[in-house]
């Protein structure tokens, strides 16, 4: 869909109302109201998920799957329910392919460590895109280094789409694995997964997708998508940080060897042998963040109280409004789609004549909070032609009114740098 500024932009979400359950949103910076846009970096957390997390600490803390008083039983019964909750958000078939890890990337470098030492060996063909933050490069970078096996890198055309014809290349080659991003985080570009996904399984290929930036922000839905592997981080949807998911297969995982060893995760310990708990606690070795995943659990009450569809809708109706505003300003370029039909709210943009991290530094003065610098996307900046970009980056609690101040902010540092 293509968009323009005299377009009537509405919102689905009454939006005063969720800012009321961000106290972070009425803090000020320097004097000034704050403005957050670095959703893509981290979200902010509503007081349902803080209280949530506060009510294991204040009422009854303990470790769980090892106590047998009240106290660990009832942390264990909302560490599981919110696994229940997780898969249902993602339409898994089975709570147990939910695996909690840290982050996102550590779920990728969970598949790689195990599938990926278990199946890549030399000759065969890895396939990832241009597009990928590090976290979804770097581990099937480094496994084809170690394996001997090749990796294959799609591009992208000039509004940072991926090149189908690349990609329908590289399945020709019968690649093993198929790693790729539902959503770029310094694009805002959303990829045809399940087109994609279809594509790779077709070919023989297993697939791995980085849901990073696209669970916070849609309804995402593993069995439509046809998923092998999903991971995405908890924190940029509402939840702490240190609540990560990794989703697969259950047939999958089941074969897979565990990837950390330790209490837990074991089912029979011997002094010459171990066996494995079953699924998903094979794979969570130690004490979980236990507290960060019931605080994971409560973001995603959160976030489907509001509707995962209507957020998507406010996020477009943001971008609607953003993108005419800033491709109107002289000297600025935005890197991505310029329509609306696959992107999301995450606009990277540069200003001709003054670096992206001065950007940053003025837009702070007046309590705006973006990112600059390669959003760790350096083969996407490399592409680009450039090291860095500023990034906006939006969320169910942003308004038409902080867009606005972002538009009045780039005249200040174009005023202040006089380009
Ligand atoms: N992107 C950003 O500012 P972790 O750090 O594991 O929670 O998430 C890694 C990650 C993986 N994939 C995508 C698409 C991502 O955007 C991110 C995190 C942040 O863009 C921090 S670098």
């Amino acid at each position: 869909m293509a968009i323009s500024a005299a377009q009537p932009v509405t919102t689905p979400l009454d939006v005063e109302r969720i800012r009321a359950d961000f106290p972070i949103l009425s803090q000020r910076v320097h004097g000034k109201q704050v403005v957050y846009l670095d959703n893509a970096a981290t979200s902010q957390k509503p007081r349902q998920v803080i209280d949530a997390m506060s009510a294991v600490y204040l009422e009854h803390n303990a470790n769980i799957h090892r106590g047998v008083y009240e106290f660990s039983e009832k942390t264990t019964a909302l560490f599981e329910g919110a696994r229940e909750k997780v898969a249902k958000l993602i339409n898994a078939p089975h709570s147990r392919e939910v695996i909690f890890c840290r982050n996102a990337t550590e779920g990728l470098n969970l598949v790689m460590h195990t599938w990926g030492r278990d199946n890549i060996s030399a000759g065969d063909v890895i396939v990832t895109t241009v597009l990928e933050h590090h976290s979804n490069f770097v581990p099937w970078q480094q496994l084809a280094l170690q394996a001997g096996a090749t990796l294959v890198v799609i591009d992208i055309d000039e509004d940072g789409r991926l090149r189908r014809d690349q990609y329908a290349a590289a399945m020709a080659r019968h690649p093993k694995l198929v790693a790729l991003t539902h959503t770029s985080n310094g694009l805002g570009t959303i990829t045809p997964a399940k087109e994609l996904i279809a594509e790779a399984h077709a070919a023989g290929a297993m697939t791995v997708l980085d849901g990073a930036q696209s669970v916070p922000h849609a309804a995402v839905d593993v069995r439509d998508l046809d998923a092998d592997f999903l991971a995405f981080s908890g924190h940029k949807m509402l939840a702490p940080p240190g609540s990560g998911v990794l989703w697969g297969r259950t047939a999958i995982l089941e074969k897979m060897r565990p990837f950390l060893y330790g209490g837990d995760m074991i089912s029979r310990v011997a002094v010459d042998l171990s066996t494995w708990n079953d699924l998903p606690w094979k794979f969570e070795a130690g004490t979980s963040a236990y507290v960060d995943a019931i605080g994971l659990g409560a973001a995603v009450d959160y976030l489907q109280a509001v509707g995962l569809e209507e957020i998507h809708a406010h996020e477009q109706a943001l971008v609607a409004y953003a993108l005419p505003r800033l491709l109107a300003i002289d000297g600025l370029r935005v890197f991505g789609p310029k329509t609306l039909d696959d992107r999301v709210g995450v606009i990277s943009f540069d200003i001709a004549g003054i670096h992206p991290h001065d950007v940053a530094q003025i837009f702070d003065s007046e309590g705006i909070c973006v990112r600059a610098g390669h959003h760790c996307n350096q083969p996407l900046m490399t592409r680009l032609g450039t090291a860095a970009t500023t990034r906006a980056s939006f969320y169910l609690y942003n308004t038409f009114a902080e867009i606005d101040a972002l538009v009045s902010a780039i005249g200040s540092a174009k005023r202040l740098f006089k380009v």
